[in-house]
C-alpha cells in the first residue's frame, strides 16, 4: 500500500483527500494512494493510483521514514511526490484540498485524518515551507 505526500509547486502545502469508504473511514482525510498490483513498483503504483483517483501526473521521490502495518499482509508506506501535470479532482474521494503545515497539525490534533496517516504529520510539517 503506497500513499503520496504530494507537494504543491511552492512547497508550502500538501494534498489531502477525504475518503468516501469504508464507513469507519468515510469523511476522514488521507494522503491519497492505493495498493501495488503484482509486478508493479511502489512508484508505478502511486503514479497509477493518483492518475485514476485524482487525474494528476506526479513525479515520485523518496520514502517517508515511518511505515505502518495495516494488517499481517499489508504495510502502508508514503513517498514524497510533486505534481507534474493536471489539477487534482475528487473522482473517488468526497473532496480534495491543499493544506499548509499549521492546518495539517490542527486537522491531526482534532482527529480529521485517517488514524494511520497521523504518524507522518511531524515529518510532513517539518518539510513544508511556511506559507
Ligand atoms: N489507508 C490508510 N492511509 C492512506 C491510504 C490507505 O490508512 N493514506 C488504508 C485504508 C484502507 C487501506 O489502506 O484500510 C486500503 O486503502 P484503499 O481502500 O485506499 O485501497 P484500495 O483497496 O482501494 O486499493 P485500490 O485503490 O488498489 O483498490
Amino acid at each position: 500500500m503506497v500513499a503520496g505526500a504530494i507537494l504543491d509547486s511552492s512547497g508550502t502545502r500538501i494534498l489531502l483527500a477525504r475518503r468516501a469508504r469504508p464507513a469507519e473511514l468515510a469523511g476522514l482525510w488521507e494522503l491519497p494512494g492505493g495498493k501495488a498490483e503484482v509486478g508493479e513498483t511502489d512508484e508505478e503504483a502511486l503514479r497509477r493510483e493518483v492518475a485514476e483517483e485524482l487525474g494528476i501526473d506526479v513525479g515520485v521521490e523518496c520514502e517517508l521514514r515511518e511505515r505502518v502495518a495495516l494488517s499481517d499482509e499489508l504495510v502502508l508506506i508514503a513517498r514524497w511526490a510533486h505534481v507534474i501535470a493536471g489539477e487534482p479532482a475528487a473522482r473517488e474521494h468526497q473532496a480534495v484540498r491543499w493544506v499548509g503545515a499549521e492546518e495539517l497539525s490542527t486537522m491531526c490534533e482534532q482527529g480529521y485524518l485517517v488514524p494511520a496517516d497521523a504518524v507522518w504529520v511531524p515529518e510532513l510539517v517539518a518539510r513544508l515551507r511556511p506559507a
